[in-house]
């Protein structure tokens, strides 16, 4: 674990117990409950800590209310300029973050390599966006009058992440948040808090180089259920962000919601491809593949359903049936695996159950679902990826199982296809693969698929930054990243300015 020590860490563990609240003002181990850290590549102790409390909560709240009154007057661009030497130290570090990625959440090197790459394209996104922070000049219907909006730093904003994507997900929040002029409380996954504090060394690294900077800019604290809820509940974040699965975003959303807070959730996806008669099958097919079981089906983007039509659906599926037994299974360190393990047991549990489900509700597994135990590390839980033929009305096709499990279902005309593309509850992603025109604008068109990401000719999963991430229905509607998300941590100012001798009222009022 030389990559440890690499990021600095030993500094953050005494007598064998890593830190729970960090952040360049300082650590310190949490006052709770401790807790080991498995890796899901063997089921190995890695890491012990402590559940972090809520008297601890309140110190590190307090202290980036603090960190906002500085924060809020440093300009923009030199904010940004931290976040340029954040990515600059990502770049330097890349190797190191990702290994950790992939010793906490199992991840293959490559996509955790790819991971570290998120966060490293977000700064260099925030770091031009820290220059370009704009509003708008609108006329006024007033003579001597002028009117503008500005976008002002919100306020310390909290951060709950998951273990899937332990680094991106923070970094699409917080290199957004700093350059806005907001502090950042983050806290991770349980199953990812070395994630977290590698993540925080880099940021401290940083920090360390301009000191006119608020050192509680950044926070990180780790802990169960209750600190997010107390987190949740604490009027003085304006913003919780939060990304997880539909009930706990349902209850983040009502626990803020409650005291007229923001939330910016990013939940569950149920996502789907088309695969039109016209489609280019070889391009499907390698699409079809590196959504399915990447990351080993653990994305929230990950492709779930695959509607494809009823001319075509047995050359697919038999084009699957190829590819699936070559993709190699392991240890997600080792050069050449395509499939590392699940998080841990009850992810397993979870997929049998909904294989179970598939079964009893008339699917059939046609494909893989067991658990691999031979050539792979004693400990984890590695499965060979599933692939079943079922109706596209089966509840448990409705549902988000966090493994890699793909529904074959098939279609007849395109609009039936869009119908079952937009049937669950879930609105994240969704894919067509066609050589038609027509077919493609449909599929995007106002009559088309529902998500917020919807996708011609490439997969569901493995979206740029440069867009706005996030989606409809379950998923929660909000939006990351990208685009105008930023807007997500300003607060928006309309100012009225006149500028003449008299003092006319809108709307023609005469007040005299
Ligand atoms: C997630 O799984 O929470 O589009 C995020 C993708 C990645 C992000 C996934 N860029 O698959």
């Amino acid at each position: 674990l030389s990559f440890l020590s690499t990021l600095g860490m030993d500094a953050l563990k005494s007598n064998g117990v890593f830190a729970s609240v960090a952040s360049a003002n300082g650590h310190a181990q949490g006052e709770g409950e401790v807790f080991s850290v498995a890796s899901p590549i063997n089921g190995e102790t890695v890491a012990q800590l402590r559940n972090a409390s809520t008297e601890q909560l309140e110190q590190v709240v307090a202290d980036a209310s603090e960190a906002f009154r500085v924060l809020r007057t440093i300009p923009a661009p030199k904010r940004g300029e931290l976040v340029r030497r954040i990515g600059n130290l990502a770049r330097e570090y890349k190797e190191a973050l990702a290994a950790v990625i992939t010793l906490e959440s199992g991840k293959i090197t490559q996509e955790a390599l790819g991971e570290v790459q998120e966060w490293i394209d977000v700064c260099d996104f925030a770091v031009g966006l820290s220059r370009q922070l704009h509003g708008l000049s609108i006329v006024s219907e007033r003579p001597g009058h002028r009117m503008m909006e500005q976008w002002q730093p919100l306020g310390p904003v909290a951060v709950i992440s998951a273990f899937n994507f332990p680094m991106a997900v923070w970094s699409w929040n917080a290199m957004l948040a700093f350059v806005c002029g907001d502090p950042i409380v983050w806290k991770p996954s349980e199953k990812t808090p070395l994630c977290a504090l590698a993540c925080q060394m880099i940021v401290d690294k940083a920090l360390a180089t301009m000191p006119e900077m608020p050192k509680a800019l950044s926070q990180v604290i780790i802990g169960g259920r209750d600190l997010g809820q107390a987190i949740c509940e604490d009027k003085r974040f304006p913003l919780v962000s939060a990304t997880g699965s539909t009930a706990m975003g349902r209850s983040v959303a009502q626990t803020v919601g409650a005291r007229l807070g923001r939330s910016l959730l990013e939940l569950g996806g149920n996502n789907a491809m088309i695969v039109s008669p016209t489609a280019d099958l070889d391009l499907a097919q390698r699409a079809i593949v590196f959504s399915a079981v990447g990351t080993a089906g653990q994305r929230c983007t990950t492709l779930r359903r695959l509607i494809a039509h009823e001319s075509i659906v047995e050359d697919l599926v038999a084009r699957l049936l190829k590819s699936y037994p070559s993709l190699r299974i392991g240890d997600p360190s080792v050069q050449g695996t395509l499939i590392g393990p699940l998080i841990d047991e009850s992810s397993f549990n979870r997929m049998q159950h909904a294989l179970a489900a598939a079964r009893a509700q008339g699917g059939e597994v046609i494909y893989g679902g067991e658990r691999i135990e031979q050539n792979v590390p004693a400990g984890g839980f590695y499965v060979r990826p599933a692939i079943v033929r079922i109706a596209h009305d089966a509840p448990v096709v409705h549902e988000e199982t966090f493994a890699p499990i793909l529904y074959v279902l098939t279609y007849s005309s395109v609009e039936e296809a869009i119908e079952i593309n937009n049937e669950v509850p879930q609105g994240l992603s969704s894919a067509i693969f066609t050589e038609s025109m027509r077919e493609a604008e449909l599929f995007m068109s106002a009559a088309g698929s529902d998500c917020g990401i919807a996708n011609v000719n490439i997969g569901t999963s493995g979206a740029e930054i440069g867009g706005a991430f996030g989606g409809e229905k379950e998923t929660g509607g909000g939006r990351e990243s990208g685009s105008d998300a930023w807007k997500n941590y300003m607060r928006r100012t309309t100012n009225t300015i006149n500028y003449g001798g008299e003092l006319p009222l809108a709307q023609g009022i005469v007040f005299e």
